[in-house]
């Protein structure tokens, strides 16, 4: 049960000022509408509001007064931050007669300055501020150590309960926090222990050297993380099972005025590139300037090493940023005063001025890096020449194929059964799984209209393999060549032979596996394609219930229960369960499948295929660790692979 709430209090001869008004203004607000500040009022919101209690402690770790942080879930759902910090001044502020800590815990941004005193380094972290939480907690307590005494206030659900009152001695210095989420708001929801050591642990290696512990007491589960490393150690563990160019990762610290710039990167023999980037401690999923400025600066440098060693000769091509980029596993994080978070999820970072000071940070830092770690260097750029040759073999390969296999000279891939019709807005294409089912499809199929290509399934697996190695596979270059429409910057729309391609694959994890794969080169090479709604999925039946003469495709479970439902007391029902396309006839899989009256598609949407082109990238490029997390992740819901 929630404690009563009692009447907000003031000495008669106070009145209100201005700074009361504040208070209320924003506590009602942020009651009003929590989602406004907290994002949502579930797990994830209170997560959030521990965070942004820790965040604080962060902050005072940043400025560099502070080296361990606590948490604890205690038994009644409440939270402890505890840290070592200064601890938030008490001192009473001349014109609000208010303390600094009060401000602090009902004012709405009150971090950023206090009585002319900047109190925070980063200006938030989050930027919501202690003062949001309280507003949401039924209860707060601040135990502040400083001068040798402790300090406390308590709030109920953001109102002041009395003055900040000295209670007792205090031997060292810090800031104790701790609240309970008025269940008002956030009905039962409780955190999870996990998830809260998933965030703190990335805190942890942006902030190296500050220990954060959790524990929860409910549980007597406990973790500490402290990377003495910092982002080094976050690549190192990214890299963790796999081969590396080069033992050490470089790592980049400048600080040019307020703003401070950490990048740490290790190159591996993947062809995967990942860069995470942080502002203030934040998850910029989406990149920004500061991602910006270190592409550029990656690309510069590299070259311009290359170039004077003579690694790459004058008149080579320059790397590319995709050259350099290959296997490239790096950290970006920035702390600066006043960040501005942009886009839908704010995840990503906005500031102009950030593009260059990280740039140049990073040009200045990597290039004194390379020159002196001359066999660093050398791996990295041979390395990236390998890239910039197998991306220049590709196109190569690529050019021959269109040219070899080109429209004029009229030559279309042997396996194709074309169509007669030669209006493009009326032919259909069907990539079908397998010779036996591509010989079904070819008796099935209407051939004024409908082509089909078969597919050799396991050819297709280009597991492991660059991108652009796609492109060397038959089955691939042969669908490049029966569409005409070249890929790439090349493509053109106009020269498509088919308006509807149709993948049609088995009901099984290959067939789920091959479609993914064909997803995913749409996606890469042919993405206007998808755009332009040219794109389809066969829906064949999984099962056939006969009853007496009638046959009932069935495409779905559910569709099958009600079914047999509707055929209860007929006298015989059979049901046979499809399992790949070679199994039905001709004439049946023209029926089920094939005859634009009676069929089912689906039309792929750009989503389907970024989603596949994701799954591929997770489930069989090369980085070994994502792919365990997703596998794990989805463990219990294997359908979803299924696209
Ligand atoms: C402003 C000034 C000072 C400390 C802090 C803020 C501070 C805030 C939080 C929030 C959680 N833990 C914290 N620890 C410190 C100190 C100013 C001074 O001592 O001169």
């Amino acid at each position: 049960m929630t404690p009563e709430i009692p009447p907000l209090t003031k000495p008669p001869d106070n009145g209100y000022t201005a700074s009361d008004i504040q208070v209320l203004g924003g506590r009602e607000a942020v009651r009003k509408r929590p989602g406004m500040y907290i994002g949502s009022t579930d797990q994830r919101g209170l997560h959030h509001l521990a965070y942004e209690i820790v965040y604080n402690s962060v902050d005072e770790a940043m400025a560099g007064y502070c080296t361990k942080i606590k948490i604890t879930l205690l038994p009644d759902n409440s939270v402890r931050v505890e840290d070592n910090g200064r601890g938030i001044p008490i001192d009473i502020h001349p014109t609000t007669k208010v303390s600094a800590l009060e401000t602090v815990m009902t004012t709405l941004h009150a971090g950023a300055k206090f009585g002319g005193k900047t109190y925070q380094v980063s200006g938030g972290l989050h930027g919501v501020g202690a003062s949001v939480v309280n507003a949401l907690s039924s209860w707060l307590t601040v135990n502040v150590r400083r001068d040798g005494k402790l300090y406390q206030q308590q709030y109920r659900r953001g109102i002041p309960q009395g003055e900040v009152t000295p209670i007792g001695q205090a031997s060292d210095t810090g800031t104790t926090i701790t609240f309970l989420a008025d269940e008002e708001i956030f009905g039962k929801a409780s955190y999870n222990f996990n998830t809260l050591c998933e965030r703190l642990k990335e805190v942890a290696y942006l902030n190296k050297g500050l220990e954060l512990h959790l524990e929860d007491e409910q549980t007597g589960s406990e973790m500490t993380f402290y990377f003495e490393g910092g982002i080094t150690g976050f690549v190192r563990s990214l890299n963790r099972r796999r081969d590396v160019c080069h033992r050490q990762p470089i790592y980049i610290h400048k600080q040019i005025n307020s703003t401070i710039t950490e990048v740490a990167l290790q190159y591996n023999d993947g062809f995967n590139e990942a860069i995470h980037s942080f502002a203030n401690c934040v998850n910029t999923t989406d990149g920004g300037t500061h991602v910006t400025g270190f592409r550029a600066a990656l690309t510069r440098s590299l070259n311009d090493y290359a170039h004077k060693n003579r690694l790459l000769k004058e008149d080579e091509p320059n790397l590319t940023g995709d050259d350099v980029r290959e296997g490239l596993i790096a950290i970006v994080s920035v702390k600066l005063t006043e960040p501005q978070f942009e886009g839908q999820t704010k995840a990503k970072l906005g500031n102009a001025e950030i593009k260059n000071i990280v740039e140049s940070a990073v040009g200045e830092g990597l290039s004194l890096y390379l020159e002196e770690h001359p066999n660093d260097a050398q791996s990295i750029i041979a390395k990236c020449i390998t890239a910039s040759k197998a991306r220049e073999a590709a196109r190569k390969a690529r050019d021959l194929v269109i040219r070899k296999n080109s429209l004029d000279t009229g030559t279309l891939p042997g396996k194709l059964a074309d169509c007669s019709e030669k209006d493009p807005s009326l032919c259909e294409l069907f990539l079908v799984e397998g010779d036996s089912a591509g010989g079904s499809a070819k008796q099935g199929r209407n051939r004024r209209f409908q082509a089909i290509l078969p597919l050799r399934g396991k050819v297709l697996n280009v597991e492991k393999a660059a991108p652009d190695r796609m492109l060397a596979h038959a089955e691939i270059r042969a669908i490049i060549t029966a569409l005409g429409t070249n890929i790439d910057d090349e493509f053109d729309a106009q020269k498509l032979r088919y308006h509807r391609i149709v993948l049609m694959t088995d009901a099984d994890v290959d067939g789920s596996h091959i479609r993914t794969l064909l997803l995913t080169f749409f996606f890469r090479h042919m993405v206007d394609l998808i755009n332009q709604g040219h794109l389809f999925i066969a829906q064949p039946p999984l099962f056939r219930v006969r009853a007496g003469k009638a046959n009932h495709w069935v495409y779905s479970e559910t569709e099958k229960e009600a079914i047999l439902e509707e055929l209860k007391g007929a006298r015989k029902v059979e049901v046979q369960r499809y399992k790949g396309l070679g199994e039905m006839s001709a004439e049946q899989l023209w029926e089920t499948t094939m005859n634009p009256t009676s069929r089912s598609m689906l039309n792929v949407t750009l989503e389907d295929a970024a989603r596949a082109d994701h799954i591929f990238h997770v489930l069989m490029g090369d980085e070994v660790p994502p792919r365990k997390a997703f596998i794990q992740a989805h463990a219990k819901s294997v359908t979803n692979l299924d696209i």
